[in-house]
């Protein structure tokens, strides 16, 4: 039997990938890769929506694929490439820039929330299609699943909307994806400002756990995270934000239930939580660190796994990008 498609992506926005990243998404891709034929994308494209310099993007780009690799993604049975060495993305984001209604566009609340930054009027015009790039990545491959945090769930919807249209205009080339957001990690929040989620290119460095970050630096924001004055450990994300977060994340890097969590602190302090929280979290992401530091001594056997990647994901890419081109009446060109 066939396995389903899947596609899902990161931006390398940063010179780390963060705990929000790893448990809202990568942890998924590396236990669905068994079941699903599986495409992982760097989206340098997206990061270029917003200025970045070019010596850290080249390294973020590379960092960003070692740390899938280091989390546990198999590079023999997945497909794990660079979203600008498969032209096809640019190529159906502009006709499914046409598609787009510029009402819709304009709903997207990732876009309202960025573009506030620096000023609505001096955001990029690829800030705003950022999304219709990102439906034109997941349509390519025609997945079935899309393991995302919680923060992506427009973006699915609008890329449904936008093959649905497609497909009821010209008949049908798009396969409905379903975006995968697990419950209990679908938003890690921020450690110093725990209503807002954990972000790569939001937020100051002491509220973000990287994945590249030194065991003490982690031990070191943890324990200052922001809680309350209650004293009290208990599941409450409404009331007490903060350390509901910190037992959101206890919970998912050591497998055990929160309810659990909660009856084993009864009677103990905010720092004895603090200090396990960080143990736990360490465990787990400092053999991603060693390994992705690793990979990245050796950037020309990264970059072949990359390019052989791209050869892959082309030939799929290729073959939708020609059924569209059919669909709408332009003429595929047969060189390509
Ligand atoms: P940026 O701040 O540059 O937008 P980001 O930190 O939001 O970056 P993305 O590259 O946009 O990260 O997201 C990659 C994946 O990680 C997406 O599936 C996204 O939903 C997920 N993700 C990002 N932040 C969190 C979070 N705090 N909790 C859970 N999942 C998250
Ligand atoms: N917008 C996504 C990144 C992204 C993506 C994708 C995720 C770009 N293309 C395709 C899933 C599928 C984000 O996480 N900010």
């Amino acid at each position: 039997m066939t396995k389903p498609n899947l596609l899902s992506g990161m931006q390398p926005s940063a010179s780390s990938l963060h705990l929000g990243n790893y448990l809202g998404a990568l942890r998924q891709w590396v236990a669905m890769q068994q079941t699903h034929s599986a495409h992982y994308v760097i989206v340098d494209l997206h990061a270029i929506t917003v200025a970045q310099d070019p010596k850290m993007l080249a390294e973020n780009i590379r960092k960003t694929a070692a740390q899938y690799i280091a989390a546990g993604l198999d590079v023999d049975s997945s497909t794990l490439f660079i979203q600008s060495h498969v032209p096809a993305h640019s190529e159906l984001a502009w006709i499914l820039n046409c598609i787009a209604s510029f009402g819709e566009t304009s709903r997207m609340t990732q876009f309202k929330d960025k573009s506030q930054k620096g000023g609505s009027d001096n955001a990029s015009v690829g800030l705003f299609t950022y999304p219709i790039l990102q439906a034109a990545d997941i349509l390519l491959y025609q997945p079935k699943a899309v393991p995302v945090g919680e923060d992506q769930r427009q973006h699915l919807e609008l890329t449904r909307n936008l093959a649905e249209r497609f497909n009821n205009r010209y008949g049908k080339v798009f396969e409905m994806p379903e975006a995968v957001i697990l419950k209990e990690t679908a938003k890690i929040y921020d450690l110093q400002n725990p209503t807002a989620k954990m972000s790569k290119s939001a937020g100051e460095p002491k509220g973000i756990v990287n994945l590249l970050d030194e065991d003490s630096v982690i031990s070191k924001k943890i324990k200052s995270a922001v809680t309350d004055t209650d004293g009290e450990i208990k599941f409450e994300p409404e009331s007490k934000p903060g350390v509901s977060n910190l037992l959101g994340i206890y919970s998912a890097v050591s497998d055990k239930p929160i309810s659990v969590l909660v009856e084993s602190y009864q009677g103990v302090g905010y720092g004895q939580l603090k200090q396990d929280v960080a143990d736990a979290v360490i465990a787990t992401v400092s053999p991603i660190r060693e390994k992705t530091n690793e990979l990245m001594n050796d950037t020309s056997h990264l970059d072949s796994i990359l390019e052989k990647g791209a050869a892959k994901a082309r030939e799929t890419a290729d073959k939708t990008l020609r059924d569209v081109q059919n669909a709408l009446g332009l003429i595929p060109n047969r060189n390509n």
